[in-house]
């Protein structure tokens, strides 16, 4: 049984077909205005998800921690900057290009993605390399769905995503701490993989921007700053991508970045993790746990790294 009982998000399954079908109509409405204005209990509505059976049997982080623990160095390179300094962030309307080794190019509004797409909520396993971790149900489609719309051509391996970059918005891009616009990759079947999910909402509800609205990718098995935020533009392409943490200390963070506890940090080790929300205080009494390869989730993903050296491509 799972630990935690969904709120709020009445499954498909025991909905009225009247009330499933008034709720296509208001997210129609909602895609058309951009999701202006959409908030509080109009968005669980918009969120139509389905319970995914992708679920960790384990107590979920309270959404106060998870919104207030954040990694958004575009907002400030504390935890706590990103809540605090979000507030200017427009996430709607927002669109997404997609380009590259691709046969159909597409511009994709994100309102109408929230719409069209099947929607699910799954609850994963979140852990950030810093070795914390946390439990979080997320609200996304899987992004081998949206890819299978552009048709990647034969001659693409790999996919490159961008955070947009708005400085006006997002004071903590005046600094180079990162070389901006963040970006990210995956190997094109990781990408594939039906793991490998684009989220819209954490908790039922829209995401909050500072984790990642409006659409994010989460890539359970890998550490958390795989995870890019406010994705504005996706490429499919041969080449390995450069990726933000690999540009900045390619010392420290590999282009494969798989949670692995017999590969350590340069700096600490990664055998371990702290559990956020767990245990009364967070590093000062947070229950530990011993991390898992792939993050708990190797029967899924290991045979994607069949005869690779790990430790090498870490
Ligand atoms: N654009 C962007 N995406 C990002 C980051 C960032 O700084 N900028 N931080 C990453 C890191 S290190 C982590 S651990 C997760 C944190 O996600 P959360 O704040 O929703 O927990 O976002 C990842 N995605
Ligand atoms: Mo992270």
């Amino acid at each position: 049984m799972p630990a935690y009982k969904v709120p709020h998000i009445p499954s498909l399954e025991i909905t009225p077909k009247s009330l499933y079908l008034s709720r296509r109509q208001l997210i129609a409405g909602a895609a058309a205005t951009g999701l202006a204005g959409l908030t509080g209990t109009d968005a669980f509505a918009a969120l139509n998800a389905k319970q995914s059976s992708y679920i960790v049997n384990d107590k979920i982080t309270p959404r106060e921690d998870a919104t207030t623990y954040n990694n958004y160095y575009e907002f400030g390179t504390s935890k706590e900057d990103p809540a605090k300094y979000s507030g200017d962030f427009k996430p709607m309307p927002w669109k997404i290009k997609i380009d590259g080794m691709v046969a159909k190019p597409m511009e994709v509004d994100v309102a109408d993605l929230i719409a069209r797409m099947p929607l699910e909520e799954r609850i994963y396993r979140f852990r950030c390399v810093e070795a914390w971790s946390m439990v979080i149900p997320w609200t996304g489609f899987m992004l081998s769905d949206l890819l299978k719309q552009v048709e990647p051509l034969g001659s693409a391996k790999y996919v490159a995503f961008q955070t947009a970059l708005r400085p006006e918005e997002m004071p903590g891009t005046a600094y180079a701490v990162l070389d901006w616009p963040y970006k990210e990759g995956l190997r094109l079947d990781e990408a594939m993989h039906p793991l490998t999910i684009m989220a819209v909402g954490i908790y039922g509800d829209l995401l909050p921007n500072q984790n990642g609205a409006p659409i994010r990718l989460v890539v359970p098995w890998k550490y958390g700053f795989k995870s890019v935020k406010s994705i504005d533009r996706i490429t499919l392409t041969d080449k390995q991508p450069a990726t933000a943490w690999n540009t900045s200390a390619p010392d420290e963070y590999g282009f494969y970045s798989n949670v692995n506890p017999e590969r350590d940090h340069p700096r600490w080790s990664q055998a371990s993790e702290r559990v956020l929300g767990q245990g009364g205080g967070f590093f000062g009494g947070a229950t530990k746990r011993d991390t898992e390869k792939f993050n708990g989730y190797g029967e899924e993903v290991a045979s994607l790294y069949a005869g690779m050296d790990l430790i090498a491509n870490y």
